[in-house]
């Protein structure tokens, strides 16, 4: 088995309804285990930071402004192949087209506000772990 650790964010929407316990519920029931986790509002240039391959996207400002609307939960998760579990159970980014099952799939019906972030590889977890935990 090869341990992984990725860099997870309940963004604010989930934050705002409620939904905390039960995504990480889902994280933890997977086997997933919590590596580091932090309640915090970010700025504009934390964004751009975190979001540094869509800066230029059309979908990117309205992104910024969600993401830096209010208290997100950004989390370090470890686990055999933690990332491609975690995209999984997140699900597809589109939660109007994300299957049943998943995090997106069964509690969003948003292209934005999608709930979860989770690292696309292990260069993007390597990347975005430094950015959010440099402790770690
Ligand atoms: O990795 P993932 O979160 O599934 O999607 P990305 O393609 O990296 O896009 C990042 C983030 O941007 C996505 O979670 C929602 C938002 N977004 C958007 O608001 N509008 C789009 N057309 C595409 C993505
Ligand atoms: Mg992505």
């Amino acid at each position: 088995p090869s341990t992984q650790r990725t860099l997870v964010l309940l963004k604010p929407d989930t934050v705002r309804r409620g939904l905390v316990g039960e995504v990480i519920g889902r994280f933890e029931a997977k086997g997933l285990s919590l590596v580091a986790m932090e309640l915090r509002t970010i700025d504009a240039a934390k964004a751009d930071e975190h979001y540094a391959e869509h800066v230029e996207r059309d979908f990117y400002p309205p992104l910024r402004a969600f993401v830096t609307s209010g208290p997100l939960v950004a989390m370090v998760l470890e686990g055999d192949e933690a990332i491609e579990v975690v995209r999984a159970l997140n699900g597809a980014t589109d939660g109007r087209k994300a299957a049943p099952g998943t995090i997106r799939g069964d509690l969003s019906l948003s292209n934005r506000e999608n709930l979860v972030h989770g690292s696309d590889s292990p260069e993007s977890a390597e990347r975005e772990i430094k950015i959010w935990f440099p402790g770690l």
